[in-house]
């Protein structure tokens, strides 16, 4: 058999200047705050993948760790002819854990707005899996997704969304996303979500602030970014990358912090900013087994399963209707 692989590419894609849009709106909010989604150009999605290797950041460890450990038992749940349906697929590291497991995947459809991630993760993953159908889909995750005709009829449609990257969305907006995979994976599908644990504040706040400054480069590439795709002028030895535990609300909260009173071209518009001004530019949600089980219930979902790592620092959960 030979390797499927279909590029679909959004049809919808915004235009161009719905980016600028969007930057000028978060700018101009009080306080100011621009989204999470922005971090993931393909620098961006380069240096993720760079934090997932730093000692500190123990999410992509600990996930590791409980697929090695409970893989076999996963695919055993999610049972034969699944066809896997994977949210941010970034450079698809775990994925092969998974699918190494699953019996007889009638395809995987990785979405993933990063380019150039898709293109290397599809390539690796057909060299592992020659007679694994790929179907990539170049989109936003959190815009309704029209899934491409599957090669064979699914036993069912499994959403796989590892990583914690459903924490970078506060409760609403992740009901939301949970109740859109809901609809797209249907009766008999189910949703496969990697959730981080709350832990020690010491543990969570060394994960995002690592010793090498990798997670602090992430962040601010994304000023870098509106550099390079808006012709902004963000100086960035003048920002800095500032990662607290908020324990109350159970989330770190990344902010952009302006070292001096400056001024920063963003299309038409002149940003001022003032001393020690802090943008907001990510949530990382953590949860305990109680939070994220009501979470599901918001979104019309149950927990089947829970595994998580040796540790007890990581979980991924088995969510159906
Ligand atoms: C990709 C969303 C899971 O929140 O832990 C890592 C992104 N930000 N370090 C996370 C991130 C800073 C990461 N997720």
């Amino acid at each position: 058999m030979s390797v499927q692989a279909y590029l679909v590419r959004d049809e919808q894609r915004p235009p161009d200047n719905a980016l600028l849009q969007v930057v000028q709106r978060g700018l101009r909010s009080q306080p100011k705050r621009l989204p999470s989604w922005l971090f993931y150009d393909d620098q961006g999605s380069a240096l993720f993948e760079q934090i997932c290797e730093q000692p500190e950041y123990y999410l992509t460890r600990a996930e590791i760790a409980l697929l090695k450990e409970h893989a076999g038992d996963i695919a055993d749940v999610l049972g034969p002819d699944a066809r896997l349906v994977e949210y941010g697929s970034g450079h698809a590291i775990k994925t092969r854990l998974l699918l190494e497991r699953l019996e007889a995947p009638v395809a995987w459809v990785p979405v993933e707005l990063a380019s150039e991630a898709l293109r290397l993760s599809g390539e690796r993953m057909a060299q592992y899996f020659p007679e694994l159908p790929i179907q990539q889909l170049s989109v936003d995750f959190t815009r309704p997704l029209r899934l491409p005709v599957p090669p064979r009829a699914p036993r069912r449609t499994v959403i796989y969304f590892p990583g914690s990257t459903i924490g970078n969305f506060d409760e609403r907006e992740a009901a939301q996303l949970l109740r859109k995979m809901r609809g797209e994976m249907g009766d008999n599908g189910g949703i496969l979500v990697g959730a981080d644990l709350k832990k020690d504040r010491a543990i969570i706040e060394a994960a995002y602030n690592d010793r090498a400054g990798i997670t602090e480069a992430f962040t601010l590439n994304m000023l870098a970014r509106l550099n390079r795709e808006l012709g902004c002028n963000f100086e960035l030895g003048a920002f800095r990358h500032r990662a607290r535990y908020n324990a109350m609300a159970g989330r770190i909260e990344t902010h952009i912090v302006s070292e001096r009173e400056q001024r920063v071209r963003v299309g038409r518009l002149q940003v001022l900013f003032r001393e020690d001004e802090a943008m907001l530019v990510e949530y990382s949600c953590k949860y305990s087994l109680e939070d994220f089980a009501a979470l599901a219930a918001i979104a019309g979902l149950a927990v089947q399963h829970v595994w998580t790592d040796p540790e007890g620092l990581f979980s991924l959960q088995y969510l159906t209707r």
